[in-house]
């Protein structure tokens, strides 16, 4: 990653930060472990400023060099029990899932969080089957209530009304917040309406 890339990846976090952002999940699936671990730790300091926490996708030993709050962990990922020996009783450790079954899976393999997705067709994610609104209300039946279930993929302003209607009370959104003009106020008013939800 050059200077600019490094720069603008600063510059859009301290937007979202601004606005009030709750967590960031570093993901950079094109990069190196060298690279995601120098961003990791320009990052991981600056999350803590404005009190957001700050997980790292897939390296759980960048998290732990970094500084980082947790890692997040896909199906594909391995069994979350070493990761937790590595990074200790107090790390966030998250799981992405993909059906009911996966999210009672990462619940009882005890993660922190899951994500739950994609709702919608997303490219980022391109490939993934969509899996609709139609699960969330049971996911969050079979779940304890303290227990953060992140909706993600294809989530934005036209699509976030029916998530929300559909029982979801956290979201993850990638491109719709990266692509607006106006990000800090787009995550204060996400985050305005979410406390409202
Ligand atoms: N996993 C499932 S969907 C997704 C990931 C990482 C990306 C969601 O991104 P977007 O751009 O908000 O649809
Ligand atoms: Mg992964």
């Amino acid at each position: 990653m050059g200077y600019t890339a490094e720069h603008q990846l600063i510059s859009v976090t301290e937007k979202l930060l601004a606005g009030g952002l709750g967590i960031l999940q570093l993901r950079a699936k094109n990069h190196d472990p060298e690279h995601i671990a120098r961003m990791g730790s320009r990052l991981a300091p600056l999350c803590r400023e404005y009190g957001c926490l700050f997980i790292i996708n897939d390296y759980p030993e960048i998290a732990l060099g970094t500084g980082a709050d947790g890692v997040h962990l896909g199906q594909d990922d391995g069994e979350l029990a070493p990761v937790r020996a590595m990074l200790g009783a107090n790390a966030i450790i998250g799981r992405s899932t993909h059906s009911p079954e996966q999210a009672l899976g990462a619940f009882r393999e005890r993660a922190d969080y899951i994500g739950f997705g994609p709702l919608f067709p997303t490219g980022t994610k391109p490939g993934r089957p969509a899996i609709g609104l139609e699960d969330i209300a049971g996911v969050r039946r079979q779940l304890p209530e303290e227990f953060p279930v992140f909706c993600i993929g294809g989530i934005n302003g036209n699509t976030l009304p029916s998530v929300l209607e559909a029982g979801a009370s956290r979201v993850v959104i990638v491109s719709w917040l990266l692509t607006h003009p106006d990000i800090t106020e787009t995550v204060a008013a996400l985050r305005k309406r979410l406390g409202e939800a």
